[in-house]
């Protein structure tokens, strides 16, 4: 069956790409094939004028190259082979007899923009639904279809290396401004008018080579050679170097201004090739697959029971985490009752919400309209006036037991049967605090990160008391609110926070020995992580994490026993950037300087430093969190390994090349790792003992994830 259809107005052919049985519209090899025929058949008829490119899915119009076909590449040459073809189809749809209107409704995305551009013309519909984007350098790829030649072309050197470098979605009245599309009209008319100006186009009334957007420093060599200086050394400061990719594209880019134009869709496919075959793409494919299998995930194993609909929660606690929960919540339409103790604490509260709301107006994400609907949504009660219809509560009160018991008691006197008590508390084991519950079954953890508008993960903790429906609902609520969901199991610090203490302890316990703050942070920015060790215990707070690593060393023994620089640093009163007092120095305004060379006073090392190499703390606050992350598929923390590696990537900001701690382990091996370990562990007893499933996977020469084909 084709993926294409074709019907006749008037001389215009208008072609629906509507691959069958499949969610959304993808190149493979058989649409290729499909595309060609229906070249054939309008070069023939010469009674076609123009033609219509249109999508007969309802949210995307071409997804791109379908990413399973890429596992099948066997090397470099086969994923430049696939290039090339994709050069001489775009080719064909740019200077064939017929000139083409790209119709676009929904995502176009990849290879789906790249044939957009060859099209002669390109109209959006003006629709949330509607986002363009060359996202292939979040999977380790360069466009490989033109993208690198004709997006410069189009929208100007500077705008299309904003896009090419980091994948951006751009909507569709961005796109009209930026030259990207050349019309944008309700989706209603969409057909109509593209059908229309594609006869324009046909019988030369518009023009099929328009001039283009470009900048004055397009056209100057030396302006350009600025612009690539400047893009070359971003990239290389934002990536520390990890994402190849990003450097392949600006060559590819920047060979189409310096030869030929056909050196320039040589040296992409050449590039295209190389990137296809990179480590680094094969785990953010990977990441790719987990984020999208996850999203069907319905949180419980086996049949699910449907999830109930939330259109109304009520949210206790109206401090930081709880006004970022309400934000979300108001943001996806859902009423909002939100409590405290106090009227003061409310209005607090609801200045908070304000503010969240405010920053999208702010960035034009929102009407002003939108803005103002959301922020009705959202109601402020020092009662529980209004609780009696929330189908879900997620409480956000102090982290004490005492006050969440106190809470959970009221809150189920006045919320209806079935409703579901959701706590985000992120250090009380949810069976404790579901003990105090009438109904256990309706209990479960909501775990969000702060600033949670910002932050993609939800960790939702599932005691064995909760119920099957209570799961579903609230995996389906989280999603709702735009997050990636996992599902894990209850146990002290979860999962995230449980993987990320063993790795603070260690960054701790180099400042125990006298290593150098900058040195330790330094080193994980280059092993990939977005913030420094140190810097995180600052910006999360002293307090809070010698709280929640407490309970660690509590639950697990001296293997996770914290440093005695955390205790001592804050018994010295230092509480982070909170507190304007950390490791770091913080001016009047919180704004984040050098180290804060006094702190060593207060540190068991005192004045006395040490060298450590970059490599072997590296090392140990790497290996540390991997070795944790094993023991919580060991302990059945964690459902999949896939939800670890999400879990770790979304959650703490672990490098996304190298896939996740449990992506490590299959990179690295696990008999090479149990020696790493054992080299460390006899270093520092205790503290690295291989995980008991790493010593039976080395033993078996196993691996998480399939070696071949799809990797989740
Ligand atoms: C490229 O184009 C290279 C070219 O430059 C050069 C070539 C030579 N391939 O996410 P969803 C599947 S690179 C294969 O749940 P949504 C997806 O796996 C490509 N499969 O839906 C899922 O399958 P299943 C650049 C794809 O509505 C199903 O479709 N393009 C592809 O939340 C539904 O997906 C991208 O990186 C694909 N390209 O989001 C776009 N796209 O049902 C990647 C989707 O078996 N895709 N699937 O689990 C997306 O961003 C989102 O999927 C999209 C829809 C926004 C389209």
């Amino acid at each position: 069956m084709s993926a294409l259809s074709v019907s006749m107005h008037d001389g215009v052919a208008v072609v629906t790409f509507d691959l069958p049985g499949e969610p959304v519209n993808k190149f493979s090899k058989a649409v290729i094939a499909d595309f060609v025929a229906v070249f054939d058949q309008l070069e023939r008829d010469t009674s076609v004028v123009g033609a219509v490119l249109i999508s007969g899915k309802p949210d995307t119009f071409i997804a791109g190259a379908d990413i399973d076909g890429f596992l099948e590449f066997t090397s470099a040459a086969d994923a430049t082979r696939e290039s090339a073809e994709g050069h001489k189809l775009m080719d064909r749809l740019e200077h064939g007899r017929v000139p083409w209107v790209a119709a676009i409704n929904g995502a176009c995305l990849g290879g789906g923009l790249e044939t957009s551009l060859a099209c002669a013309y390109r109209i959006v519909a003006d629709s949330p639904r509607t986002v363009l984007a060359l996202p292939e350098v979040q999977l380790g790829l360069i466009p490989g279809a033109g993208g690198t030649q004709r997006l410069p072309r189009t929208v100007g050197l500077q705008a299309a290396l904003d896009m090419i470098l980091t994948g951006k979605n751009v909507r569709a009245k961005k796109a009209l401004q930026s030259g990207l599309a050349d019309e944008m009209v309700h989706p209603n008319i969409l057909r109509e008018t593209a059908i229309r100006r594609a006869r324009e186009l046909g019988t030369g009334k518009l023009p099929r080579v328009r001039p283009r957007k470009s900048s004055l420093l397009d056209g100057n060599p030396l302006g350009r050679a600025v612009v690539f200086r400047q893009a070359r050394a971003m990239t290389l400061k934002k990536s520390r170097g990890h994402y190849p990719a990003l450097l392949a594209a600006l060559e590819a880019v920047a060979a189409g201004y310096h030869g030929s134009v056909a050196d320039g869709f040589a040296t992409e496919a050449r590039l295209f090739g190389e990137m296809a075959f990179t480590p680094v793409s094969r785990q953010l494919v990977f990441l790719f697959y987990a984020t999208t299998s996850l999203k069907k995930d319905t949180g419980v194993s086996g049949d699910a029971p449907p999830p109930k609909k939330v259109e109304k929660i009520g949210v206790l606690g109206t401090g930081f985490m709880g006004a970022g929960i309400a934000a979300v919540s108001a943001m996806q339409g859902v009423a909002v009752r939100f409590k405290d103790t106090q009227h003061a604490a409310v209005a607090k509260g609801l200045a908070a919400v304000r503010d969240v709301l405010n920053e999208r107006l702010k960035k034009k994400q929102v009407t002003r309209q939108q803005f103002a609907d959301q922020l009705s949504l959202v109601s402020g009660t020092v009662d529980y006036t209004g609780f009696s219809n929330v189908p879900l509560l997620i409480e956000a009160v102090f982290e004490d037991l005492a006050v969440k018991h106190a809470v959970l008691k009221e809150a189920e006197a006045v919320l209806p049967p079935g409703a579901i008590f959701a706590t985000n508390t992120s250090t009380i084991p949810i069976h404790k605090i579901a003990a105090a519950s009438r109904d256990a079954s309706r209990v479960v953890g909501m775990h969000f990160f702060s600033p949670v508008h910002k932050m993609p993960l939800l960790e939702v903790i599932v005691t064995p008391q909760t119920a099957p429906d209570v799961v579903a609902t609230t995996v389906a609520f989280g999603r709702k609110l735009g997050k990636t969901v996992i599902v894990v199991n209850d146990a002290p610090g979860f999962y995230v926070n449980r993987i990320l203490a063993p790795y603070i302890n260690e960054a701790g316990k180099l400042l125990d020995e006298g290593a150098r703050i900058e040195v330790i942070d330094t080193a994980m920015l280059d092993y990939g992580f977005p913030v420094g060790p140190v810097t995180l215990l600052d910006e999360v707070g002293l307090d809070v994490a010698g709280k929640s690593g407490a309970i660690m060393a509590a639950a697990f023994g001296g293997r996770l026993q914290p440093s005695a620089t955390l205790g001592k640093v804050l018994a010295a009163g230092r509480l982070g950037r909170k507190g304007k007092k950390g490791f770091y120095l913080y001016d009047e305004t919180g704004k984040k300087g050098g180290v804060d060379a006094s702190v060593y006073d207060v540190t068991p090392a005192g004045s006395s430093r040490i060298d450590v190499s970059a490599a072997d703390i590296q090392e140990r606050l790497s290996l540390a969190m991997v070795n944790e992350a094993v023991r919580c598929v060991e302990d059945g923390i964690l459902r999949a390994p896939r939800d670890g590696d999400i879990g770790a990537v979304f959650g703490i900001g672990f490098p996304p090349f190298r896939g996740g701690p449990l992506r490590v382990v299959d990179t690295i091996g696990a008999a090479e790792l149990v020696k790493r370990l054992e080299a460390l562990n006899a270093r520092f007893p205790g503290r690295f003992e291989p995980a008991r499933l790493l010593r039976d996977m080395a033993a078996r020469g196993t691996t998480f994830y399939p070696t071949k084909g799809k990797p989740v």
